[in-house]
């Protein structure tokens, strides 16, 4: 029944889930009882995988901003990246927020010196372009690999004054509707419509525990505010790893707000 999902464990909605990276995160979710998801926005190379192996053991997903890197290489970031996932049982999410007609997010997508496709079990698009971005993206990864790869659509942001509400983020699910299996969540702030068997996952950025805010729009909310509404996977960036904090002490305070969390709304 439509709207029940949010009660129910991971383990159970990870045995009907029609989206294979949806099953897999569900599943490794509930092995390793964390929907934390660290988002590792720094710099440099050796910042971030430092930052991925001291943070890999508490967390289901490591998000990334590659183009951010400053000395990005496939060999020297990608592949040392992917070693640590395997190591510690994370999967890997660029937030690359695709927003182009289809024919040029497929070319971004599988190309350019990220070749995303190769490597990110997940990515994202905003819906603005309209549903050739879905399909764009889906036979870019069909055409790289033979991997399951999942699409996640923006359909609420967390900075202040987004345009991202009302009609747009209602016809974002619509988009998603027509294309479930590769699309298999939302980015947003709160749960999205679920007709029928539908189970969309929300992954929701903007959470942080000590601060409310950062001066460049970013609104924070807590761990509790955030499952309580819906969330599936909590995205915490600079509340792991901002100066004077202990990404690794930090990373398990968040693991365990969100696990807590989860089980108070699934009890
Ligand atoms: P932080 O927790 O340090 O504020 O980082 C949040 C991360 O989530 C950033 O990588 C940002 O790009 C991303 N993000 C967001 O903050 N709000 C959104 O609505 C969508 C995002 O992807």
């Amino acid at each position: 029944m439509s709207g029940d999902n949010v009660r129910l464990s991971y383990e159970e909605r990870a045995k009907k889930h029609p989206s294979a990276v949806a099953r897999r995160l569900l599943e490794l979710m509930a092995r390793k009882k964390t929907n934390l998801c660290a988002s590792l926005d720094v710099r440099s190379t050796g910042e971030l995988l430092r930052l991925a192996e001291v943070v890999g053991p508490y967390v289901a997903m490591v998000k990334t901003h590659v183009d951010i890197v400053d000395d990005f290489t496939y060999g020297g970031t990608v592949e040392p990246l992917e070693a640590l996932a395997r190591k510690h049982d994370f999967l890997i999410f660029e937030d690359r927020k695709f927003a182009d007609i289809g024919s040029t997010v497929k070319a971004q997508y599988a190309g350019g010196v990220h070749r995303i496709a190769r490597w990110a079990d997940i990515t994202n698009a905003h819906s603005v372009p309209g549903e050739s971005i879905v399909k764009g993206l889906e036979e870019a990864a069909r055409e790289t690999t033979d991997a399951a790869r999942g699409l996640i659509m923006l359909a609420e942001l967390s900075s202040k004054g987004s345009l991202a509400v009302g009609e747009y983020t209602q016809k974002t699910v619509e988009i998603a509707r027509k294309n479930k299996g590769f699309v298999f969540g939302f980015i947003a702030q709160n749960r999205m419509d679920e007709a029928g068997d539908e189970d969309w996952l929300v992954l929701t950025p903007g959470v942080g525990l000590d601060d409310k805010g950062d001066g460049l729009g970013q609104q924070y909310r807590t761990v509790d505010t955030v499952v309580q509404g819906g969330s599936d996977v909590i995205i915490v960036g600079r509340g792991l790893f901002a100066k004077d904090r202990d990404p690794q002490s930090e990373a398990k305070r968040y693991m365990h707000a969100g696990w807590q969390a989860y089980l108070n709304r699934i009890k």
